[in-house]
């Protein structure tokens, strides 16, 4: 209902009380922001979000025009466009960053995170902050940290249930060294790959598996090809909600000021509903996929056979943003 009080603020929103025209500190705006991921992901639901906000809020004068499934090209393609400031926006993985900002391996160390509440508890707060500095200085305005889960590994050969079982496994990582020593160190005979190959390469046996989080696995439909789900839990790597640092700085403070407002609405919504899904994919992928759990004793082994994967890793990554991750975790845990 429009009483006296939301018109005032109306007006003022959108400046008629400065005699100006409605909306006049946004301009016309059509932003390209493009996902990895296909439009039922939870992603969806995020940028749905931020397309009501920015509509509502600039008086339709802000827009997304979003693009899905890798359509518009890659994690690293995109992020390399907004650095040359010919794409406004990207939904991507961290890890395939590490060649732009080194500090984001930090994520890609097995087993960091054991819960949603220690990621968002560390993306949220201060360590979070640290690597949005990091990725400014590269060219990269990350407008909030989005969710795609704990990542298990599916293959075609056999149920992973202990260490050895990783032995002689083709698996497709991303695109990154960590990820690449993890696997290599875990025994499978790891491949770096982009994710817009990875549903042929498993289609056509050029590989055996895959690691993603549930809901990924299931939207991106890696059930049709794959046999076995195991819940390894291996590593939580977050998505960026990146915005071209050139364009960036053409906006209005107004527009930085609402595009970062939607991404943080955005974010409520696209974890919720990425928790909410997560249960319900795997119980859609037990219709295709064998899955099994993994023991804690065997979950333990894994850990161990990794170790040497932190200290190989850990100069590389810089031991200031391991140290800026690990201290929060502290705090988080209690300790
Ligand atoms: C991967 C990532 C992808 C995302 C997305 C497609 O396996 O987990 O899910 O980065 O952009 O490459």
């Amino acid at each position: 209902m429009l009483n006296r009080r939301t018109f005032t603020a109306a007006v003022a929103g959108s400046g008629l009380a400065l005699g100006l025209p409605a909306f006049a500190q946004f301009a016309d705006r059509t932003i390209k922001f493009t996902n990895g991921v296909n439009e039922d992901h939870p992603v969806g639901v995020g940028v749905k979000k931020m397309q009501e906000i920015l509509g509502a809020k600039s008086g339709g004068k802000m827009k997304i025009s979003a693009f899905w499934g890798g359509s518009a090209g890659g994690d690293l393609q995109a992020t390399q466009a907004l650095r040359a400031g010919t794409q406004e926006m990207v939904c991507t993985s961290s890890s395939p960053l590490v060649g732009i900002v080194k500090e984001l391996g930090v994520f890609d160390l097995p087993f960091l995170f054991n819960s949603e509440k220690e990621a968002d508890a560390v993306l949220d707060g201060p360590a979070g902050e640290y690597f949005n500095k990091k990725l400014e200085a590269a060219g990269l305005v990350n407008l909030a940290y989005w969710e795609n889960g704990f990542r298990n590994l599916t293959n075609s050969k056999r149920p992973i249930n202990k260490v050895e079982d990783f032995e002689g496994v083709k698996v497709r990582v991303m695109q990154n060294n960590i990820f690449l020593d993890s696997f290599k160190t875990l025994g499978t005979n790891a491949v770096p790959m982009a994710f817009g190959e990875v549903f042929t390469a498993l289609e056509t046996r050029t590989i055996d598996g895959q690691e993603n989080p549930f809901v990924t696995i299931e939207t991106s439909k890696f059930f049709e090809v794959q046999k076995y789900l195991s819940v390894t839990r291996h590593a939580y790597t977050p998505f960026l909600v990146l915005y071209s640092k050139k364009l960036w700085d053409g906006l209005k403070p107004e527009e930085q000021a609402l595009l970062r407002e939607a991404a943080k609405e955005g974010q409520k919504v696209q974890r919720q509903a990425n928790r909410d899904l997560n249960a319900k994919s795997l119980e859609t992928l037990k219709k295709s996929l064998q899955v099994n759990e993994i023991s804690a004793a065997e979950q333990k082994r894994m850990l161990d056979k990794v170790k040497p994967v932190y200290d190989k890793n850990v100069p590389t990554i810089g031991a200031e943003a391991v140290k800026v991750v690990t201290d929060e975790l502290k705090k988080v845990r209690g300790g």
